[in-house]
């Protein structure tokens, strides 16, 4: 395994009052100790204030504080030593600079965690929800990527595995007595457990859409006809004026998308333009684009005015959806409230009525299951997690199959030995390097 010494600025560059510089690897307190003065890393994990001098001109660079946590107790596993420098552009590159003169290599993006998670410090799941944390826009991300940093979901998939081993445990019992009829275990036994371990992985897999979704935002496209108060709506759930809002209809002509985090859950809003059979060229090519999104869309939000008598176009535009459609009657205000229709969903922009409930409502079709679930249940985020669980599962499947066609026991077995490597291979157990590569490719650069 590469343990040789590494080093990145941790902080984004830029004006900034501190910086963090990360230095790991075989020989990094002797590194060190060529660019701090005074340099010990006796006693470990204490903050010790040192001038920072370049190791060959000699150079002041900064007065720095400095923190060495002697592997296996670090965040790598390795020797690592923290520095805090000043922030801004020229310190905390010269800094680096300095130690990459003395011996470093500037390091790879997430290779720090990388190193954390070959040499047992993690996970390769933590590994992620460390990827996720620092991604996360909206509560919802960052309450699920500690759980998963927390070990929720490793703890359900080591739970699922020894489940599986015990599975194949009990079929070894017949691969040792081939001869008698019927082993000294019950084949129902053999089949209750298969089906609690299949269950299981069901479970984790329902979780995927949602759990994805979650990670990558909820695409809620705005759609209905012009002048319905689309654009007005997007700008209330962003709660910033993004898009331009007027009484003509027609106004907005091209997608705009914008981020937005609805009762704490990721959503991408799109605001589209009307639609609306138009003979203006540029008009149609938006209403072109407004499809595309409708059709890519997780969720659609359909706006019409209050009291309009539009629902054969609503219903026309509700079957041509693929996506969940949630449908809201605008400018609520405009209409005396014995005029709204009970059974639907009201809004108005300009006295704020109905926008709580319309929020809940989005949040509540976009992630329901992961309401459901709450905080405590683990959750599956990434497509990487959903192939090795279905993985596993076809592995399973092809076990009880293979009994049920009365293939010998030893054979039958080795579909339970592949879907614990399937596990493992989630897990990161044993996980090949282009696994690895693809994990961290996202990484930031110093963690
Ligand atoms: N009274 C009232 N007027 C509203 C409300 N929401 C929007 N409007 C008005 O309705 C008109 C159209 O609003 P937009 O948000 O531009 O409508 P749109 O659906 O985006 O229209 P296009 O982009 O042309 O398709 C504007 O004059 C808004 O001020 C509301 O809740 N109450
Ligand atoms: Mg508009």
């Amino acid at each position: 395994m590469l343990s040789d010494p590494i080093v990145a600025l941790a902080t984004p560059p830029g004006r900034a009052a501190l910086a963090l510089i990360r230095l790991s690897g075989r020989g990094a307190f002797a590194l060190a100790a060529r660019c701090l003065a005074p340099f010990s890393p006796e006693p470990p994990r204490t903050v010790f204030r040192a001038h920072l001098h370049h190791p060959v001109t000699g150079d002041p660079v900064d007065e720095a504080l400095a923190v060495c946590f002697p592997g296996p107790h670090s965040y790598t596993g390795e020797d690592l030593v923290e520095l805090s420098t000043h922030g801004g552009l020229l310190v905390p590159a010269d800094a680096v600079a300095a130690l990459a003169a003395a011996g470093a290599r500037p390091a790879e993006p997430g290779e720090f965690t990388r190193r954390a998670v070959l040499n047992g410090k993690m996970d390769l799941l933590q590994a992620e929800a460390t990827a996720d944390l620092i991604e996360a826009g909206a509560p919802a991300q960052r309450r699920r990527a500690l759980q998963q940093l927390d070990r929720g979901l490793s703890r359900r998939l080591e739970a699922l595995r020894s489940e599986i081993l015990e599975l194949e445990g009990l079929i070894a019992y017949e691969i040792d007595f081939p001869e008698e009829d019927e082993g000294p275990v019950r084949p129902e036994r053999v089949t209750a457990a298969w089906r609690a371990a299949r269950e299981r992985i069901a479970l984790l897999l329902r979780t995927a859409a949602d759990g994805e979704r979650l990670r990558e935002g909820a695409l809620l496209v705005i759609a209905g006809p012009p002048n319905a108060g689309k654009s007005s709506l997007f700008n209330a759930l962003l709660g910033r004026e993004r898009a331009i809002v007027t009484e003509v209809p027609g106004t907005t002509r091209d997608a705009i998308e914008a981020y937005a985090a609805i009762e704490g859950f990721p959503f991408r809003l799109v605001d589209t333009a009307g639609l609306r059979d138009s003979d203006d060229r540029v008009e149609r090519l938006g209403i072109e684009v407004s499809w595309k999104y409708v059709e890519g869309a997780d969720l659609v939000l359909y706006c019409e005015e209050a009291g309009d008598a539009g629902g054969g176009m609503r219903d026309a535009f509700v079957s041509r959806c693929q996506a969940p459609v949630v449908i809201v009657q605008t400018k609520s205000d405009l209409i005396p409230p014995t005029a709204r229709p009970p059974e639907r969903l009201t809004a108005s922009i300009v006295t704020g009525e109905g926008l709580a409930e319309l929020r809940r409502r989005l949040a509540e079709a976009a992630f329901g299951k992961l309401l459901t679930l709450g905080d405590v249940e683990p959750v599956v985020t990434r497509a990487r997690h959903r192939d090795a669980l279905q993985r596993a599962l076809a592995e399973l499947d092809d076990f009880q199959e293979a009994r049920g066609a009365g293939v010998e026991a030893a054979a039958a077995a080795t579909h339970l030995r592949a879907a614990v490597l399937a596990l493992d291979d989630l897990i990161g157990v044993v996980t090949p390097d282009d696994v690895l590569d693809r994990v961290f490719a996202s990484f930031c650069v110093g963690k």
